[in-house]
């Protein structure tokens, strides 16, 4: 073991002894060294421009800072007035350097801190340091109380080595038991053999540090500003290896967040998507990209308020208002498996029934069964596919949860089963928020739910009561295991009324229509904390209810970023044991590990051009974040669209992994088949191209549930080699072999896109059938393959094409598009097979009942993979059962054969029908297989 002596950086300067554990061998050698902390030099601000702290009122805890100590770059200066606004005196009062930013070169830069902590701040010191059985535990003790009230200052850090690629460290109060985020981590606890990590510690100030191993890369160091563990007031900062960084929580804004001086504010809110808003979910996930293409990513476990700051050194500093430090590191190395490891902890995505990757309609306006018929038939004439029927409030009898209105939909029941008979499935909204206000005796949810004490309780102890849609409302504490069975209970009995087949949970922020509650808020700590996160509102009951309202496990106040997610927990649970079929509920707030149980939509978007391109990093990011399930309300849901804004959003809608048209009740009708002609021939081309991909698109859920992988991908996934994929995020991946590249901009016909090296061809070189009765699509004009070397790429885009691009290398399967998938899954299947210079290519398929539970458990599954290699197509059956063993194979189209074939074989049968074409070096072979049983296609 080799202990690196790089010089004190100065930004640390005082104590900078460091305890340099080799963590090769648990029991290695403790060596004392300098403190390598940082890679670039030091950070310096030029001497003749710094402003030193004058007149400082001495505080007896806070020495003055030396000029010395705040020779600090602006960049690298971390707030010392994260709370409030400081004047000199007050900042210098705190101990810290007070350097206004427009004395500075880059005064422009907003965000930048006044106010910041000197070189050498007290901090946290560590003593006992000692090896446990999978790391290390230790005590912190701060002499000097900071300025927030209230510190923990004596403090036990325990460090686990869980496994080769993932650290876990905890920061918590010894004496007192403090609330902690109730996740059950559904893997088990490993330990490391041989970590790619290696784990040091600053003494004083305390820090840990966290290495790759390989290449020695610092990933996380946390000495960079002192650590904060006052009651309300958690503050810990870590550098940054590079500026690339997603994740954190549902925001309006690029894939890559900017570091420079940016604040994400975690506290869920019922807002339209609006940029620099807390909106309505979070993730307290960051994953990192590093310079040569590794990633990993840090994961704070902790639900109270909190706001993220980034700023350029690069740094990131979590401030939380509660809770304890519970943070995990995940060192990939690829940006996939950081991924992987991340959902590791957090729970890999729920298995969607397969109708429910079908097309969703939807209106709130929807006002009678009438009209929903109405609707169902106008889809079904015009030839356009409808999988699930949704209804927004208007079903509800005075907008009540578990009741249907007797006047326009009195025959609810009746339609729902008309709809099942279709091939089709039914969901409606259900808000959590459950009236309050009828006489004793008249709601069952409401009698139901006091009797069985489910309700969040003010500080009198009774209901908090606020004000939503039905108005005066109680707030279900999903977190009670009571509330779960009562709501199971409302669930089913609503079931045995109206057959519904999934739930659409929305307003779980929770959403408040009044602050607090209708009755205000007490006046107290958790109300009115010494550091509000930079909430919409200033006020952490702005639009959702009291903080210090009192649930199950602990306050509001720890609690209120779960809601959403407690619900989702509530109602897939409900929908198992309701229906005994796999649950499909769609929820508008979301936390960390979320995707275990629901899917998500990204809420009250705007018809605008705007939010059809952030579309398109909001659901990557929720891939990434685990919640693969995930689109956009296609066409908009605030506003008017257009026709044109329409039929952009549907072919981009047709790839987000959730697809559903939604519109605000105050907008113009939105149904697909309302437009002219020419746009929905557009329209139906997606929907078609869509359903034709749904085997794929279910074959790559399938991994995300078993193997933690994602579904829509950020190029830099695959390809964290290629810088310039990096913050791309008007393309999008389906898994590895599909390249989507949409128009997000009115009147264009053509598109850029960024197409890495490889070779692309273009899918519409791959028959689609037409949907319904309508004649068959006009075959493409030939487009050759895409050679890349890694460049930009100018495409044809006219108003009816979506470009989607297969990746040299893959197999897809394919099956003819239905106007259900109730028919489309019994339908004749493809395979399109897209070959390499080399003639290689492989895929997967994974089949099955498409809604039962335990399909898996029971092998009641096939699963096939394809190999394409020396001119010869082979399936192998990894599994097989009666679910897919009729599955036809009818067409295999081989695109990337360089010359015509004199024959091709099937099963060592001449097929004498194949077509070639030249042009677009594309060979179809029409064939007459079982899908699951062997097949051998050879072609010379
Ligand atoms: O306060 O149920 O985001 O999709 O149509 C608005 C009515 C309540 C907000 C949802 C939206 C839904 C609407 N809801």
């Amino acid at each position: 073991m080799r202990a690196r002596r790089p010089p004190c950086s100065r930004a640390l300067t005082g104590v900078c002894a460091l305890i340099f554990l080799a963590t090769a061998a648990l029991l290695g050698h403790v060596l004392l060294s300098d403190f390598p902390v940082e890679e670039t030099p030091p950070a310096h601000w030029p001497e003749a421009s710094w402003q030193g702290p004058q007149n400082t009122q001495e505080h007896p805890g806070w020495p003055r800072a030396a000029p010395s100590q705040c020779a600090i770059r602006p960049d690298s200066r971390f707030d010392c007035a994260p709370d409030k606004a400081l004047t000199q005196q007050e900042c210098e009062a705190r101990g810290c350097c007070y350097v206004p930013a427009s004395r500075g070169p880059r005064a422009s830069l907003l965000g930048q801190p006044w106010c910041f902590f000197p070189a050498g701040y007290p901090s946290y010191r560590m003593q006992n340091l000692s090896t446990s059985e999978a790391g290390y535990t230790a005590t912190l003790t701060r002499a000097t109380p900071t300025f927030f009230p209230r510190d923990i200052l004596t403090l036990r850090l325990d460090v686990l080595m869980e496994t080769d690629s993932r650290l876990h460290f905890t920061i918590k109060d010894p004496a007192n038991k403090r609330y902690e985020v109730p996740l059950e981590v559904p893997r088990a606890h490993g330990q490391a053999r041989s970590p790619l990590y290696s784990v040091e510690f600053s003494e004083e100030p305390f820090g840990v540090v966290v290495r790759r191993k390989l290449g020695g890369r610092v990933l996380l160091n946390t000495t960079v500003a002192p650590l904060f563990f006052a009651d309300q007031f958690l503050q810990l900062s870590t550098s940054l290896p590079s500026q690339y960084i997603v994740g954190l929580a549902e925001h309006l804004s690029p894939l890559m967040l900017s570091t420079n001086w940016t604040k994400i504010t975690l506290w869920n809110r019922d807002l339209a998507p609006t940029p620099s808003a807390n909106l309505y979910g979070s993730h307290p996930f960051y994953l990192s990209l590093e310079d040569s293409g590794l990633a990993h990513g840090v994961f704070l476990l902790n639900s109270n308020a909190m706001d993220v700051v980034l700023q350029p050194s690069p740094a990131l500093s979590w401030r939380s208002t509660g809770g304890i430090l519970d943070v995990y590191v995940f060192v990939g190395p690829e940006p996939k498996s950081v991924v992987q490891q991340y959902l590791d902890v957090v729970g890999y995505p729920f298995m969607p029934p397969y109708w429910g990757l079908g097309f969703h309609l939807c209106r709130w306006g929807y006002s009678s069964t009438a009209t929903v018929r109405q609707v169902v038939e106008n889809m079904t004439r015009a030839h356009f596919p409808l999988d699930v029927q949704w209804n927004d409030l208007d079903y509800m009898d005075a907008r009540r949860d578990f009741t249907f209105n007797r006047d326009g939909f009195a025959d609810l029941p009746a339609t729902v089963q008309e709809l099942h008979q279709g091939g089709r499935r039914y969901v409606m909204i259900v808000d959590p928020a459950i009236s309050s206000s009828g006489p004793a005796g008249s709601y069952r949810p409401f009698d139901e739910g006091l009797r069985r004490r489910v309700f969040i309780t003010n500080e009198t102890g009774q209901p908090l009561i606020g004000k939503v849609w039905p108005g005066s409302s109680a707030f279900p504490d999903f977190t009670n295991p009571e509330t779960l069975d009562w709501w199971q209970d409302m669930v089913a009995e609503f079931h045995a009324q109206v057959p519904f087949d999934g739930m659409w949970i929305d307003m779980n922020e929770p959403s408040n229509f009044v602050k607090g509650s209708e009755h205000g808020c007490p006046n107290n700590d958790l109300e009115n904390p010494p550091y509000v996160p930079g909430v919409v509102g200033g006020t952490l009951q702005a639009a959702t209810i009291c903080a210090s309202s009192h649930q199950f496990l602990s306050t509001h106040y720890d609690l209120h970023n779960l809601y959403g997610l407690t619900e989702a927990i509530a109602s897939n649970r409900a929908l198992v044991k309701t229906r005994g079929t796999r649950p499909f509920v769609i929820s508008r707030s979301t936390f960390a590990g979320h995707g275990r149980y629901a899917g998500h939509w990204t809420g009250d978007v705007w018809s605008s051009w705007e939010q059809l391109s952030y579309s398109v990093p909001e659901v990557l990011q929720f891939n990434l974040l685990g919640v693969p399930l995930v689109g956009a309300d296609i066409c908009g849901f605030l506003g008017n669209t257009s026709e044109e804004l329409c039929v952009r959003w549907t072919q981009l809608g047709a790839f987000y992994p959730f697809m559903r048209n939604h519109n605000d009740l105050h907008s113009l009708p939105q149904e697909p088949y309302r437009f002219s002609q020419a746009a929905q021939r557009a329209m139906r081309k997606a929907l078609a191209l869509r359903y034709a991909l749904l085997p794929h698109l279910y074959t790559l859920f399938h991994a995300a549930h078993v193997r933690g992988a994602t579904v829509a991908r950020p190029l830099f996934l695959e390809f964290p080699e290629d810088r310039r994929t990096w913050d791309l995020d008007r393309q999008l991946l389906w898994g590895e072999a599909l390249l989507i590249t949409p128009v997000l901009e009115p009147g264009k016909d053509e598109v850029t896109g960024y197409f890495p090296s490889g070779t692309w061809y273009d899918l519409q070189l791959v028959p689609v059938e037409a949907l319904g009765s309508l004649p068959a699509l006009p075959p493409a004009p030939p487009s050759p393959a895409i050679h890349s070397k890694g460049q930009w790429v100018t495409l044809p885009a006219p108003l009816d094409t979506i470009n989607v691009h297969l990746r040299a290398g893959y197999i897809v399967p394919l099956q003819d598009p239905a106007l259900t998938t109730t028919e489309s899954r019994k339908q004749p299947m493809a395979l399109a097979v897209a070959l390499t210079t080399g003639g290689e290519a492989q895929g997967q398929l994974f089949w099955d009942d498409g809604e039962s539970l335990d399909a898996l458990a029971r092998g009641a599954y096939t699963q096939l993979a394809f190999l394409a290699r020396d001119n010869t197509l082979v399936n192998e059956v990894v599994h097989v059962a009666r679910e897919g063993a009729s599955l036809q194979l009818r067409t295999v189209t081989l695109l990337g054969v360089d010359a015509a074939p004199q024959q091709v074989l099937c099963n060592g049968a001449p097929i004498s029908n194949f077509t070639y074409s030249p042009d677009t070096k594309t060979l179809a072979v029409p064939v007459s297989l079982a899908m699951a049983e062997q097949f051998r296609i050879s072609w010379s």
